[in-house]
C-alpha cells in the first residue's frame, strides 16, 4: 500500500459538501483507506484574485493503486462533481479541484503528472492543511512545518467542523 496525500480546492457550488462526497469516493473508487483528514479552510484565491474566496483541505489515503491510475480517478471524481476542464481558465474558479501532492517517496516528471506536486511549497493553502495532519512528513526532503514558515498565512480561516 502507497501513502499518498491529496489536497482538495474548490469555490464554486457547495464545496464544503462537495469534498465530503469527494472523499468519500476517493475511497471507494480507488479502494483506499482514509488515513486522514484535514479540517476545511477558507483561503485567499491565489493565483487570479478576482474570484470568490477558496475551501482547500488534505487528505492521507492509503490506496494500491499506481500514482497515474490515482490521477486518473481523481479526475474522473472532479469531473463527477462539474468541473470541466475545457472550459476553465488558468487559477480560475472550479467546483473541485483534486491534487496528488505526494505518492510515498516517488519522484515523477511526465507531462501528465509531477510527483511530489511541484508548486506545492509555493502555496500555504496546501501547507496549512497539510500540516495539520502530517506535521513531521519530509517531501522531496523538506520538512512542511518548515516550509510554511517562509511563506504568508494572511487570510487563511480553519472553518469549525459541519458537525
Ligand atoms: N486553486 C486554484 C487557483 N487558486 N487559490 C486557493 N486559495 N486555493 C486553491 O485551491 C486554488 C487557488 C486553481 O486550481
Ligand atoms: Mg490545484
Ligand atoms: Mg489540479
Amino acid at each position: 500500500m502507497a501513502d499518498v496525500l491529496i489536497a482538495l480546492g474548490g469555490n464554486v457550488g457547495d464545496v464544503r459538501a462537495t469534498f465530503q462526497k469527494a472523499i468519500a469516493h476517493i475511497c471507494g473508487m480507488t479502494q483506499a483507506a482514509l488515513v486522514a483528514r484535514s479540517s476545511d479552510y477558507a483561503t485567499p484565491p491565489w493565483g487570479d484574485a478576482q474570484q470568490a474566496t477558496f475551501i482547500n483541505a488534505c487528505i492521507e489515503i492509503e490506496t494500491s493503486l499506481d500514482p497515474h491510475a490515482l490521477m486518473f480517478t481523481l479526475h474522473r471524481i472532479e469531473k463527477k462533481f462539474g468541473r470541466d476542464r475545457a472550459h476553465e481558465r488558468r487559477w480560475g474558479p472550479r467546483t473541485l479541484d483534486l491534487d496528488l501532492i505526494a505518492y510515498d517517496d516517488v519522484r515523477i516528471d511526465t507531462p501528465e503528472l509531477t510527483l511530489p506536486h511541484p508548486r506545492l511549497f509555493e502555496r500555504a493553502f496546501v501547507l496549512v492543511p497539510l500540516a495539520e495532519i502530517v506535521p513531521n512528513r519530509l517531501i522531496a526532503g523538506r520538512g512542511i512545518a518548515a516550509a510554511l514558515a517562509a511563506l504568508s498565512t494572511e487570510g487563511i480561516e480553519r472553518l469549525p467542523d459541519l458537525g
